[in-house]
């Protein structure tokens, strides 16, 4: 086993506030429709609680996906190819993961992430689990490029998005990712890169607003992390008993919205800056924009990513899609 102590890239001040997380939250708070961006929803406790939801009989993305890594190992291995450096994007999940290690057999594994704490400990774990490969935890913001350990600089690269975590972001932003995603897994000397991606699929109004509003109410308590989070390390005085989640699906844009909706009218601060809600006014949390195959397809190209295979679960809930490294050259 051989891991790296990892590598702290997080902008942090010098009471160890995260800069970016303020900012976000300063700059939402104050628009007309309040939003911060969902990224935030991942302190440690968000990350159990995001864990916690992938079990709920109501969340299907995680089973489907996890149907598709396991039943498609051989395909993986034919297309992918062996000796690659994996380049995860979060944190790896204990079961995903391990499915694509085994089926592809890298040479090294990075998991990049900003929540450091649960980074560590699931790149150890990774570590236990595949003594030949090693394992080299990066804690960063991959929204932007990130410098990759010197140690897989010659290696081809895989980058790893499951999750459907893309569509989390807006449309733009995920162009934006895709992009970052290019220029972190870097040149193509070893091998053009790859990128084996998440997208989970447009389907009935019903199914995907019963994943995102449990009856167990374990995505309202993740919701809800996060005005607690902004309270303990922006200090915040939101009174979170004012507020409730809400998950509406949103046709025109194909997406379900979380929402962080005011049941009175409240003042609040946050880092010394005051606002207020009225009754009935949102905080929006979150996107999860779902796709089809055409709507993947066209965001893929437009990020710099040219699909080359794709899979689905035996319900066509989900889907996981192949795609390389877009060659540099003009449009015909
Ligand atoms: C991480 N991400 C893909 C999840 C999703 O389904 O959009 C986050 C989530 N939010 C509420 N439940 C799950």
């Amino acid at each position: 086993m051989k891991t790296e102590q990892g590598i702290a890239l997080v902008d942090r001040d010098e009471k160890g506030v995260v800069r970016a997380f303020r900012d976000d939250v300063l700059q939402g708070l104050d628009q007309y429709q309040k939003a911060i961006p969902a990224r935030w929803l991942y302190d440690d406790a968000g990350s159990q609680l995001f864990e916690d939801i992938t079990d709920l009989p109501e969340y299907y993305p995680t089973r489907s996906e996890t149907e598709i890594l396991d039943a498609r190992g051989k395909e993986f291995a034919e297309l992918i190819g062996t000796g690659r450096a994996v380049v995860e994007f979060g944190s790896g999940s204990s079961v995903k993961t391990p499915l694509l290690l085994r089926a592809i057999n890298p040479s090294a594994y990075v998991p990049l992430d900003i929540s450091g704490e649960f980074l560590r400990e699931s790149a150890a774990a990774l570590a236990e689990k595949f003594p030949d490969v090693d394992v080299f935890p990066v804690e960063a913001d991959f929204m932007r490029e990130v410098q990759l350990p010197d140690e897989v600089a010659d290696l081809p690269k895989l980058g790893f998005f499951p999750g459907s975590t893309i569509g989390n972001m807006v449309p733009r932003t995920a162009v934006d990712l895709l992009r970052s995603m290019r220029a972190t897994l870097g040149a193509e000397e070893g091998g053009r890169p790859l990128l084996l991606i998440g997208m989970d699929l447009v389907k009935d109004q019903q199914v995907l607003e019963a994943a995102y509003n449990d009856s167990r109410g374990v995505t309202g308590e993740f919701n809800l992390n996060l005005a607690r989070r902004i309270n303990r390390e922006l200090d915040g005085t939101i009174p979170v008993d004012a507020l409730r989640h809400t998950a509406p699906w949103n046709d025109d844009f194909a997406r379900i919205e979380m929402h962080l909706e005011a049941l009175e009218d409240f003042d609040f601060e946050v880092a010394g800056k005051r606002f207020s809600m009225r009754k009935g006014e949102t905080i929006h949390t979150e996107n999860s924009h779902k796709f089809t195959r055409r709507s993947a397809n066209t965001l893929l190209l437009a990020g710099g990513w040219t699909p080359q295979a794709r899979w689905t679960d035996s319900g066509d809930r989900f889907s996981l899609i192949l795609a390389e490294a877009t060659e540099k050259r003009d449009a015909p």
